[in-house]
């Protein structure tokens, strides 16, 4: 644990807890009726997006999904823009118009949450292609789930990538769940992980409800990446804690399944517990950042109440055909 010094270990449990605190308070304010639309929760992933992005700098690109408020936070975005938006405000980053599922910022490299399962990994592997014509040291991330790995776009995505041996990771976080389908009855491989031998990848399997190991492995695919060695392809396995969507009936799994998963395998008290028993952190530092968290929350909350719904005269600016 020599190389986890206490800035990292702040990072990595400020980025989860954020997620963590974020995302419950958006699930009560959805059932509350003062979220519109639809919003995909990531409670029990965070390790994922945490352990991925405390690497990443600003000039890297990440492409996300419909479950992308954790990718988002961890990339560094705007907690009041990201706030605002989902709540349909004018002050979110796409002025209310867009929801949780089209929150971007280009300022820190995040290219997008994606309403089309599989819609993330051609924005990826383009990018990684601008960096490499740009001969720039910068790589380009996918987050994407076990379901969307059963989309053509991702299989077209890992040829061309392999081909140009671009530098892009592919993260696929394998949550068991696509919607009501468990991936077991619709993939053909048991470690999603092994279709990159088909495209000459290279690849690795993370505990990704271990932040630890996803932090690690990461780190393995980017150094692989910044080699010149073209793609590398991540698998974290991991659980979909919630419902598929806030409000989903949950009508094919038991609450004991998901509630043991829960209880042996929260990512956010794994690291507590590791931390505290190695004496890594103390109760007061984790307290600390807890706090931090909360104050941040209430204020991106405060910001969205108090910003104004846009008008509908503006419904139609900043489309453009
Ligand atoms: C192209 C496309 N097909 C279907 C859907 C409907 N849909 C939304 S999320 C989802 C399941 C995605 O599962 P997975 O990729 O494993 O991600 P997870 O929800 O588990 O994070 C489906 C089928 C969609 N949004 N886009």
């Amino acid at each position: 644990m020599e190389r986890y010094n206490k800035d990292l270990l702040n990072t990595l449990y400020y980025k989860m807890y954020k997620i963590r605190r974020f995302e419950e308070n958006i699930e009560s304010f959805f059932l509350n009726g003062e979220i519109p639309g639809f919003v995909h929760l990531y409670i029990g992933e965070e390790a994922i997006a945490s352990g991925v992005c405390a690497s990443l700098t600003d000039k890297d690109y990440i492409a996300s999904t419909h479950r992308g408020h954790g990718h988002t936070i961890a990339k560094g975005a705007d907690l009041n823009k990201v706030m605002a938006e989902i709540f349909g405000k004018k002050t979110g980053f796409c002025k209310g118009k867009g929801g949780s599922m089209h929150i971007a910022d280009f300022s820190v490299g995040m290219l997008g949450a994606n309403g089309v399962v599989g819609g993330g990994f051609n924005l990826a592997v383009g990018a990684a292609l601008a960096i490499k014509k740009q001969k720039r040291d910068n790589v380009s991330v996918v987050f994407f789930g076990d379901g969307a790995s059963n989309r053509g776009t991702f299989h077209e995505a890992l040829n061309l990538a392999s081909v140009w041996k671009l530098p892009v990771v592919f993260v696929c976080e394998n949550n068991e769940w696509a919607s009501t389908t468990p991936y077991r009855t619709t993939t053909s491989v048991a470690d999603i992980s092994t279709r990159a031998a088909g495209y000459s990848m290279a690849s690795k399997i993370a505990d990704g409800n271990d932040v630890f190991d996803v932090y690690e492995s990461f780190k393995e695919a980017l150094d692989y990446v910044k080699a010149g060695n073209g793609p590398f392809f991540l698998e974290a396995k991991t659980y979909r804690i919630k419902g598929h969507y806030v409000g989903d009936p949950e009508l094919y799994r038991t609450k004991e399944e998901v509630q043991k998963v829960f209880d042996e395998n929260n990512p956010i008290d794994r690291f507590e517990e590791k931390v505290l028993i190695e004496g890594l952190m103390t109760e007061v530092e984790l307290e600390e950042i807890r706090i931090k968290v909360e104050n941040e929350i209430k204020e991106a909350i405060n910001f969205a109440l108090n910003s104004e719904f846009p008008d509908p005269s503006e419904l139609f600016d900043d489309l453009y055909v």
